[in-house]
C-alpha cells in the first residue's frame, strides 16, 4: 500500500454520539466506500485491539478517530469531516440531515451536558 492507494480508516465507539456525526456525514454525502469503517462495542476485543493500534499515534485516543493519510492519525470529529468533505467535494452544510443533527439533536446533547457539568460542580 502507498499514499495513491491507501484509504482513510475512521474509528468509530458503538451509541458515540460524535461518531454518528462522522457516519452520517459519510452516509449522506455517499462516500460511505470512500473510507474503511472499523468500529467497536465498549468492552469488547475490538476496542482492545483499536486502542492498542491508535495509543502509539494519538497522545489521547478519543472517538471517533481516523487514520486519514498513511500514518497520519487524528481524533476530532470536526476535522474528520472538514478532511473528507475536502477530499470527497461534499460541502456539509448542503447535506440536510447532517445539519439537523448537528444543529438539532448533537447541539441541544451538548449543551445539556455543559450544564449539567456545571451544576455538578456547583453541588460540590
Ligand atoms: N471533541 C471530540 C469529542 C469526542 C468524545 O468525547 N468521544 C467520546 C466517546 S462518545 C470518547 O472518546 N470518550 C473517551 C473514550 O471513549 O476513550 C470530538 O468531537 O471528536
Amino acid at each position: 500500500m502507498n499514499d495513491l492507494t491507501f484509504k482513510p480508516v475512521v474509528y468509530f465507539k458503538q451509541n458515540c454520539p460524535f461518531c454518528l456525526k462522522v457516519r452520517l456525514f459519510l452516509l449522506e454525502a455517499g462516500i460511505m466506500e470512500a473510507v474503511e469503517i472499523r468500529d467497536f462495542v465498549p468492552g469488547s476485543k475490538q476496542e482492545e485491539d483499536i486502542r492498542a493500534e491508535l495509543g502509539p499515534h494519538l497522545a489521547k485516543a478519543s472517538f471517533p478517530a481516523a487514520q486519514l493519510e498513511l500514518g497520519r492519525y487524528i481524533a476530532e470529529s470536526d476535522d474528520i469531516i472538514a478532511f473528507l468533505a475536502v477530499k470527497s467535494g461534499r460541502e456539509p452544510a448542503s447535506l440536510p440531515v447532517f445539519g439537523n443533527y448537528v444543529e438539532g439533536p448533537f447541539k441541544t446533547m451538548m449543551n445539556l451536558w455543559k450544564e449539567n457539568q456545571q451544576l455538578k460542580a456547583a453541588a460540590v
